[in-house]
């Protein structure tokens, strides 16, 4: 998707266009924080209608998703797979991952322009698994700093049909090497513990909150438990531009005026020794 391809999006909801001092304070703190309202039910609405799009067409996007017939599923993430990178397969979600209120905020946050670097769109339907807790630097390998994730609920998430849940505290600890994930309730495979003294959350969310947290805060989410309803959320990752190093896996990246950057590929076995593990996240 060329950049010139994109459909810039400008309304919404102009009182929340920026983090508060409050919230910066309860983000140095926490580790996290949530923007309430940042998108407005039209602005979520057209992303709703962009992965709905591609889910229909269901064309072979390599690095996005392949999903197998509903009638065929015998797991609903078979039918709902999380869509990969969903910004280089639409313009409109370019255009939500290089939001221009987006873009205040992180740099609020960061302290710094903000670079872009990944796009998800998570279906979660009811009955599928959750996510273990991880940390995203895990993946990204952003050096020096970590990178900061925009979680933009698409719909209401709570703990009934697996909200996302964050461990505050965590975000001032190093990276941890991760232990196996149950697979009965993970679809992923790398689980890190809740630290000793440190206690999960899972804040309810409607539909157009922004979730912002940092690349070590520990997260993740529990199996969608309804039978009727959906979890899905569009999930953003971004780095500072102080940034040098950055897993390969997640290339090309953008500024906000949508000028692709160039940073070198991290080095180093991470918090496992030397071992390289953790794909794309
Ligand atoms: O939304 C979820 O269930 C988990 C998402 C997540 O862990 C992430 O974006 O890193």
């Amino acid at each position: 998707m060329a950049i010139s391809e994109m459909t810039p999006t400008t309304s919404g909801s102009g009182e929340h266009a920026t983090i508060g001092a409050d919230e910066l304070r309860s983000f140095a703190r926490d580790g996290y924080v949530i923007a309430r309202h940042f998108f407005s039910p039209q602005e979520v609405a057209s992303i709703t209608s962009e992965v709905t799009r591609l889910h229909r067409d269901n064309l072979d996007l390599p690095g996005c998703f392949k999903r197998v017939a509903i009638e065929d599923a015998t797991d609903p993430l078979q039918a709902y797979p999380r869509m990969m990178h969903p910004h280089r397969q639409s313009g409109v979600l370019q255009s939500f991952l290089l939001h221009p209120r987006l873009g205040v905020a992180l740099g609020q946050l960061l302290g710094e322009p903000a670079i872009a670097t990944q796009s998800m769109f998570y279906w979660k339907p009811a009955g599928a698994r959750g996510q273990a807790l991880h940390q995203d630097n895990f993946y990204l390998k952003v050096h020096p700093g970590t990178c900061l994730a925009a979680w933009v609920a698409i719909d209401p998430a709570d703990r009934e049909n697996g909200g996302l849940n964050v461990v505050p505290g965590s975000h001032d600890m190093d990276l941890f090497c991760p232990e196996e994930a149950d697979p009965e309730v993970s679809f992923t495979r790398e689980f890190v513990p809740v630290p000793s003294g440190l206690v999960p959350v899972a804040p309810d969310l409607a539909a157009g909150d922004v979730l912002f947290f940092g690349g070590n805060l520990i997260h993740g989410s529990e199996p969608n438990r309804t039978t009727d309803r959906f979890r899905r959320s569009f999930i953003c990752h971004y780095i500072g531009e102080s940034a040098r190093e950055l897993s390969r896996w997640y290339r090309p990246i953008y500024r906000f005026d949508g000028s692709e950057v160039t940073v070198d590929d991290a080095t180093g076995g991470g918090p496992c020794g030397d071992v390289v593990v953790g794909g794309p996240h």
